[in-house]
């Protein structure tokens, strides 16, 4: 096949579930072509089948604000017209659906189609969608794709009740790399982070208020009253200033590290015994999954799809949002107990592998685009 594939290229979950997925198609022979604004930041190196075509951004003058969305639809008539694409898939709403859409209606005028697939991701359903200047054009741009996936069967729930979708959707959770994602912490850089043994717990997000960062310092804070800890926190967004304040507030400077974005993950996350996600809404948490890969228990909100990925009691814990005490015990809990921690590890493991992997997943999305390139 060749497949166009547009996303969010920052360092962001919905952008690493479609440049990974892009990855593996080109491996397996199909060709891929990204029509994004900057090439995606896991797109590193030269991969064999991968095209990238980078959206162009008129300065016209009389053009205050920037016009994304109609130049993205320009750049998607282009790649597909010149490399006969038969179908893009877009990665997060908007307002990458709504392009690939008027995109559509360009090409019906010259008797000719694309088949438009959707991923949702989360927050296009969950926040910024429900915005009412853009729920309507959410809704349609969903009604009018040719394919719809949401990443967990919560989100699917979330689409169909928040805007009234009568439509079938196909669930197709976030996928790990097991091989890279795998326990084998690096001494080194545990004995740097952590020099007297201590414990080490992490957190990876883009810092955004919808991910509770600073609950991650305040859950080390009452932590550290029992055992000696540090905390990784890794990446970089709106919130970062506001966990640095508190961090100094309360005293923690040589307990928290800001690693700040990071492109080896993997050996982060097997260095450390624990993965914090207090998030406030999380359709699925692939962070969450990178970690459970490495080997490393998840502590976490009952939010979104959380509970389809960490089960309670054996990969994890899960609290309610915003309970810092009960994540700080269950934490002391884990890190005190050694063979209870075993067990969570190995379940970890386990879990993502026999579920997750993306051996698993991608032919998901391969069935999902003959299935929507023959209906
Ligand atoms: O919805 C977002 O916040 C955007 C998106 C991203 O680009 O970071 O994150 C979402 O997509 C990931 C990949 O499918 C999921 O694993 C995350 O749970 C989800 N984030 C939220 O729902 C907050």
């Amino acid at each position: 096949m060749k497949i166009g594939i547009t996303c969010y290229p920052t360092y962001g979950g919905s952008g690493v579930v479609a440049t990974e997925l892009g990855k593996e198609l080109a491996m397996a022979g199909h060709e891929v072509h990204f029509i994004s604004y900057a090439m995606p930041h896991r797109l590193n190196h030269f991969f064999d089948n991968i095209y990238y075509h980078e959206v162009e951004m008129s300065n016209y003058p009389l053009f205050e604000h920037s016009l994304y969305g109609l130049s993205l639809t320009s750049k998607m008539l282009e790649v597909i017209e010149y490399e006969k694409l038969d179908l893009i898939h877009v990665h997060y709403a908007i307002p990458h659906a709504v392009s690939g859409y008027m995109a559509k209606q360009v090409l019906k005028k010259k008797n000719s189609d694309i088949k438009i697939i959707t991923t949702l991701h989360g927050t296009d359903i969950t926040l910024v969608g429900l915005e009412p200047s853009f729920l309507p054009l959410v809704k349609f741009s969903i009604e009018e794709s040719d394919g719809v996936t949401t990443v967990s069967r919560f989100l699917k729930e979330k689409t169909i009740t928040n805007y009234y979708i009568d439509k079938e959707i196909e669930v197709i959770h976030n996928f790990v790399d097991s091989e890279l994602f795998k326990p084998s912490a690096n001494q080194a850089f545990k004995e740097k982070v952590a020099p007297n043994g201590e414990k080490v717990l992490v957190h990876v997000s883009n810092f955004r208020p919808v991910k509770r960062v600073p609950d991650t310092i305040r859950i080390l804070h009452r932590v550290l009253d029992e055992i000696p800890t540090k905390l990784l926190l890794v990446g970089d967004g709106p919130d970062r200033s506001e966990c640095e304040r508190l961090v100094r507030e309360l005293k923690l400077e040589k307990n928290v590290y800001f690693l700040g974005k990071q492109d080896g993950l993997s050996e982060i996350l097997s260095s450390s015994d624990l993965f914090l996600m207090p998030s406030q809404s999380e359709s699925f948490g692939l962070s969450a999954l990178e970690a459970m890969s490495c080997g490393v228990p998840v502590i976490s909100s009952s939010v979104g799809g959380l509970p389809e990925l960490i089960v309670h009691n054996q990969t994890g814990y899960i609290a309610e949002i915003g309970d810092v005490n009960r994540m700080a015990k269950y934490t002391v809990d884990l890190l005190t107990n050694d063979k209870k921690y075993k067990a969570f590890s190995e379940n970890s493991r386990k879990r993502s592998v026999n579920n997750f992997e993306k051996k698993l997943i991608i032919p998901k999305y391969i069935d999902y685009y003959e299935k929507v390139l023959n209906s």
